[in-house]
């Protein structure tokens, strides 16, 4: 075989040209592979022993797209403009043989082969929008001369994959094939043997005449993607390059194509989901456990606590196939939350995402049990009964005594110190935390608890095991609310503060809408209950201002108001004369002169001490990176990812402005609260950001 560059090989067999593309993980579109792609399909075009071209890649996935570490840097290399026009403009055919993930550019330079085969297995996808770009490389003018304006529209502006099958129906593909080396061998000689012509599908414009009769479609496309979409810049221009195909020319369309993504690329909305991309990705690894460390077989877990939590995480194993045991304290406890859980099922087969069959299967691998003994033979448990440490630690007392050896027992406590939990047994370096977000069967982040002596074993497993689940897996030390929760406890504080000083609930809210965030701090506790941790009891609604709602009956959503009031079938969210009575009432009573707050502070004296705790939290070694900081607001709060987190939009405003708002509030205000932490005076005297830490 002809090694063209260290990722591209061509051979010739049996009369065709075989283009081998070998770039380990995923075969993207690196300046070799180009290259390589490059010279190779000029030779093979020159070869007379060629009748034609294949092209197949090697390892688990056909190219995933273009290098995306190339982003933002010098250009080098061949472009990959200049790649599809020799495959394209070959004088022979050019077929793509088809496994694995075929995203992005690589989608790009497959669509722009004369013929495409892939195996059943295979997935196809413009993912771009995912990073705040568009596909650059011809995709926006292609695809829709492909699959037609409206499904083009869709998989471009939600940037999920396409089986096999579908690419089948929609002319992506040409064939299936059993085997990806005879299949597209066999296809490239029968496009000989033929005399099939060569399919250029920039000239194809048979599928955009629907579109043309359909004057509002994009119209109505807009509306229908407008609040997922809220605050990106990349689904507006891949509509925009769409709407070209339909009154431009296939180059002018190309080069409308280009501009557009030469603004998104260099954006720094883009540049901050690129950043989240790899920082997703990163946040899988420890330092200290290496890849390879040896993990404990998972093959069934034990649930205590049949609850919103317990059954959602539930919910996770059963989906993926792992029987689970549930243990609840009493029948009714234990009737309500399986009731709860297949009702969570019966929603998917309302969306056609299950059948009532799949269900049964499902719940089947559930065994329900009032007897904790049931867990014994499980090699993973994990708690979540009511966040109280004495019920905690009497719990995992009584597993630690039941439970087989080399067990993992796990707690998901919101908060609460694992130290002291794991401290009851006899086992701690088999105690973690595994804290699931609500709700758990569709949560994708999981903090992971690392105690102080949580073996290593441990957390690989559980990492492993995260990503089994599909969940992105953090790993945070034991303090109170660990990485997630520490730091949106900050942001309530001065969300209460501006509302007494000066501003209502729904200023706030507002200035964190429009940052990016889905909802503000008071929507959310509406959300969430209002009453979390309130005790009728023992309410002091004379001081505290969410026990004074509770004792009002005002709990939130669920109750049907709250800090706001709520439609009771649509949820439409409206102010309440009441709440603001009240909150004027407790600025009195609290001796504030209520002051016009703008909305750049509000901002400010929301987020920045959120940076301010990711700071310290990161001091303290909680987290191990900054990254992984962002990753858990992206993933379990929702911070909006073109702005990559808090700690990535710490170094966008400048951590030297954020130093010195920080100083001037403290000034301000004459609080601690506002103390800099150590780490962010000493990254602005040696002129870094949180970047450089990495
Ligand atoms: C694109 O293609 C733009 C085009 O329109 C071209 C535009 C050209 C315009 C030119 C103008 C001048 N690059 O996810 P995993 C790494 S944009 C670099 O754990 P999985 C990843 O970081 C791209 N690295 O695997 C990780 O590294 P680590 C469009 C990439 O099996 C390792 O590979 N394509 C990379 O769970 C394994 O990744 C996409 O957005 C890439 N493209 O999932 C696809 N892709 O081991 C992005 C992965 O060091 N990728 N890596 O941590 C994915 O979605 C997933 O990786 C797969 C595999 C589904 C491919
Ligand atoms: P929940 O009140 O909905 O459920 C707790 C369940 O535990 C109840 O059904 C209760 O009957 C059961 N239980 C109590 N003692 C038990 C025992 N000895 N044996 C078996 N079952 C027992 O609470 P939840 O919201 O599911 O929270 C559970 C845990 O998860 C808490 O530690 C909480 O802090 C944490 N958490 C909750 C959320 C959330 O949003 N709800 C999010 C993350 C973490």
């Amino acid at each position: 075989m002809a090694a063209i560059t260290d990722m591209v090989d061509l051979e010739i067999q049996d009369g065709v040209a075989v283009i081998r593309i070998d770039n380990p993980p995923v075969n993207a579109l690196s300046e070799g592979v180009r290259n390589g792609l490059h010279e190779a399909v000029l030779k093979a075009d020159a070869d007379d022993e060629a009748e034609a071209i294949l092209i197949i890649c090697e390892g688990r996935t056909y190219i995933a797209g273009a290098d995306i570490r190339e982003f933002g840097k010098p250009h080098r290399g061949v472009p990959l403009f200049d790649v599809q026009d020799v495959i394209e403009g070959a004088s022979k055919p050019v077929v793509s043989t088809i496994h694995g993930t075929c995203l992005g550019g690589g989608l790009e330079v497959a669509i722009c082969c004369h013929y495409r085969v892939a195996i059943s297995t295979a997935r196809f996808g413009f993912p771009e929008v995912k990073l705040g770009i568009l596909p650059g490389a011809g995709g926006t003018q292609r695809l829709p001369r492909i699959v037609g304006v409206k499904k083009a529209l869709e998989m471009m502006v939600k940037g999920d994959m396409v089986d096999a099958n579908f690419a089948l129906e929609n002319g992506l593909i040409d064939a299936l094939v059993d085997d990806l080396y005879e299949g597209g061998m066999a296809m490239a000689k029968k496009v000989v043997e033929e005399g099939r012509p060569l399919i250029k599908v920039r000239d194809a414009n048979d599928k955009l005449e629907d579109a043309k009769k359909d004057p509002k479609l994009f119209h109505r496309f807009r509306r229908r993607v407008a609040r997922k979409t809220r605050g990106f810049d990349a689904p507006e221009s891949i509509i925009q390059c769409v709407e070209d195909t339909l009154i431009k020319s296939f180059d002018d369309g190309i080069q409308g194509e280009r501009d557009r993504f030469q603004v998104l690329v260099n954006g720094i909305k883009s540049e901050a989901q690129r950043y989240y991309f790899f920082a997703e990705r990163q946040a899988g690894k420890i330092p200290d456990v290496p890849k390879g460390t040896a993990t404990i077989p998972i093959g069934k877990v034990g649930m205590i606590g049949a609850g919103t939590m317990g059954g959602g995480i539930s919910m996770n194993f059963l989906s993926e196939g792992t029987p689970v045991t549930i243990v609840e304290a009493n029948r009714e406890a234990l009737d309500r939350g399986i009731e709860v859980m297949r009702k969570n099922y019966l929603r998917g087969v309302k969306r056609g995402r299950l059948t009532e069959a799949d269900v049964d299967v499902i719940m089947g691998r559930l065994t329900p049990t009032l007897s904790i003994e049931d867990v014994a033979d499980c090699d993973l448990v994990i708690e979540a009964v009511f966040e109280n440490m004495d019920l905690k630690k009497e719990v995992f007392t009584k597993l630690d005594a039941i439970v087989k050896e080399g067990a993992i027992l796990a707690t998901n406590s919101s908060g609460l110190d694992i130290n002291s939990i794991a401290a009851v047994t006899k086992r701690p370096e088999m105690v973690l935390g595994t804290h699931f977000f609500s709700p758990a069967n569709i949560m994708r982040l999981l903090e992971v608890i690392r105690a102080e002596k949580t073996s290593k074993k441990v957390m690989a497993t559980v990492m492993a095991l995260a990503k089994r689940l599909g969940k992105v897996p953090v790993v945070s030390g034991v303090c109170p609310g660990f990485i997630g929760n520490r730091i949106l406890r900050q942001r309530g504080v001065q969300a209460l503060k501006l509302i007494f000083e000066g501003s209502m609930p729904w200023d706030v809210d507002r200035v964190i809408f429009d940052f990016g965030f889905p909802m503000g701090p008071f929507a959310m506790v509406d959300l969430a209950g209002v009453d979390i941790g309130w005790d009728a009891e023992n309410s002091q609604g004379d001081k505290n201002i969410h026990h004074r709602l509770c004792e009002l009956d005002r709990r939130g959503q669920k109750t049907g108001k709250g800090w706001y009031n709520y439609h009771p079938e649509t949820r439409f969210r409206t102010t309440e004369p009441l709440v603001e009575k009240l909150v004027l009432e407790f600025s009195e009573k609290m001796g504030k002169t209520r002051r016009k707050i703008s909305d750049e502070e509000i901002l400010q004296r929301c987020i920045y001490p959120m940076i301010n705790e990711g700071a310290k939290i990161l001091e303290e070694g909680i987290s191990q990176r900054p990254s992984d900081i962002d990753v858990v607001w992206v993933n379990g709060y929702a911070w909006p990812v073109y702005r990559g987190g808090p700690m990535f939009y710490a170094d966008t405003v400048g951590l030297d402005k954020v130093l010195a708002k920080l100083k001037a509030f403290q000034e301000q205000d004459n609080d601690d609260f506002w103390q800099p932490a150590p780490l962010i005076e000493k990254l602005v005297a040696e002129g870094k950001g949180f970047k450089d830490m990495a």
